[in-house]
């Protein structure tokens, strides 16, 4: 009887495992929400990648060892490297990418994306 019972919850816990996968929303990884602050967590910036809604603001840590500045057209990050941390507004939807001009190469850049509600 116990025997049995393991195995039934085994397989039932497989099966839920199984619907779990499949109902989870699109190929893409989930986002976490963007802190009021992006920080810089040594040579990184955390989180590396989040998501925000249009309109809302979100300030990203910089310093002049940490110079911040934004990539692509239409980035609300300005390209002029900012040497202190500044909040920046996202007015539309899209990925925005910026990077720290001294570690660029090390992998010091970041994404931010900005969801329509
Ligand atoms: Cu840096």
């Amino acid at each position: 009887m116990h025997r049995f019972m393991r195995v039934g919850f085994g397989f039932l816990g497989l099966l839920g495992l199984f619907a779990a996968c499949r109902n989870n929303p699109g190929p893409s990884p989930v986002l976490p929400n963007c802190p009021s602050t992006i920080q810089i967590e040594g040579l990184a910036y955390n989180p590396s990648s989040c998501k925000i809604s249009v309109g809302q603001s979100v300030s990203i840590s910089a310093s002049p060892t940490h110079p911040l500045r934004g990539l692509g057209a239409g980035n609300p990050i300005p390209t002029t490297p900012a040497t202190t941390t500044q909040s920046y507004t996202f007015s539309t939807a899209g990925t925005y990418e910026y990077e720290c001009t001294a570690h660029s190469a090390q992998g010091m850049k970041g994404s931010i994306t900005v969801v329509t509600p």
